[in-house]
């Protein structure tokens, strides 16, 4: 697939203008063509996000544009994008480890977590996602009442970084550190941020997140 510098440009303006129908055409259409629905979020959905986030940041469009965005980007997910990466990989049936998934406090930004939750489900994970604006307190809780084998936190406002912290602070601080590897992403985070934060890996995209969990558990 090369042509996708004209998609993306096309798929922004179908989401910021709210046009579900012509997101869900050109989303149809790339996988018709040969597109993997992964390929397809990673070179289309979350550059065009990137490109709002920066028309955001410079002031050529405001809030209401960007939850339209996000709305149209969700039903392009929940159409086409969740059922074909689900339906790749049916059939699979083997457990790798249990991964906790949350947005961290403060911060309502699911999309890119909900893809990590997906791609590490059908790669054979079993997840269990807490959701938003989850305190470190609850995450700590949640492992050890759930005793999953990864804790993944996404941020994506980076005030809010320092709730990723908190929560390697509590694991060190109940002498659980060691129990649970911790992966961090998220448009706010890159490798050296997951350094600072204590976290023991970061993941990129979702496809470096799901292969950042298996190296976690030795399983690559
Ligand atoms: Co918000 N927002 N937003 N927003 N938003 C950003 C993040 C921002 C960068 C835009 C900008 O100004 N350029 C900016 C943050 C600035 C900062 O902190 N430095 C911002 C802001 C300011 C805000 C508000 C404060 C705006 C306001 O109210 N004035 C507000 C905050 C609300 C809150 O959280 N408390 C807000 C609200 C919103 C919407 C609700 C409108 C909507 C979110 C809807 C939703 O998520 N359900 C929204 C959106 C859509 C964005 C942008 C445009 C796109 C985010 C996105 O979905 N990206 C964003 C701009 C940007 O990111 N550059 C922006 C696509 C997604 C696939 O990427 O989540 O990074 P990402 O996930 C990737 C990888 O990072 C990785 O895999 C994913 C797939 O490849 N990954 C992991 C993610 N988590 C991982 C975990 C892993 C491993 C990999 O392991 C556990």
């Amino acid at each position: 697939m090369s042509n996708w510098e004209s998609k993306q440009t096309e798929f922004t303006e179908s989401i910021l203008a709210g046009n579900e129908q012509a997101a869900v055409a050109l989303a149809r259409t790339s996988l018709e063509e040969g597109a993997t629905p992964v390929e397809f979020f990673e070179n289309c959905i979350s550059p065009s996000l990137q490109d709002i986030g920066k028309r955001f940041e410079t002031l050529d469009i405001f809030l209401p544009e960007m939850v339209t965005a996000a709305d149209t980007v969700e039903k392009v997910n929940e159409d086409v994008i969740n059922p074909a990466v689900a339906e790749s990989q049916a059939g699979e049936s083997m457990s790798l480890g249990k991964v906790l998934l949350a947005t961290v406090q403060g911060d309502l930004h699911d999309i890119g977590k909900n893809m990590v939750g997906l791609m590490l489900k059908v790669n054979g994970f079993e997840v269990v996602d807490l959701g938003t604006n989850v305190p470190p307190a609850d995450i700590v809780a949640r492992a050890e009442q759930e005793q999953v084998d990864i804790i993944g936190m996404s941020a994506l406002l980076t005030t809010c970084l320092p709730y990723m912290k908190d929560v390697c602070d509590f694991l060190e601080g109940k002498n659980i550190r060691d129990k649970y590897p911790v992966i961090i992403g998220g448009a706010a985070t890159h490798p050296e941020i997951a350094e600072e934060m204590g976290a023991n890996t970061h993941g990129g995209s979702a496809a470096e997140g799901v292969e950042k969990c298996k190296m976690l558990l030795g399983k690559l």
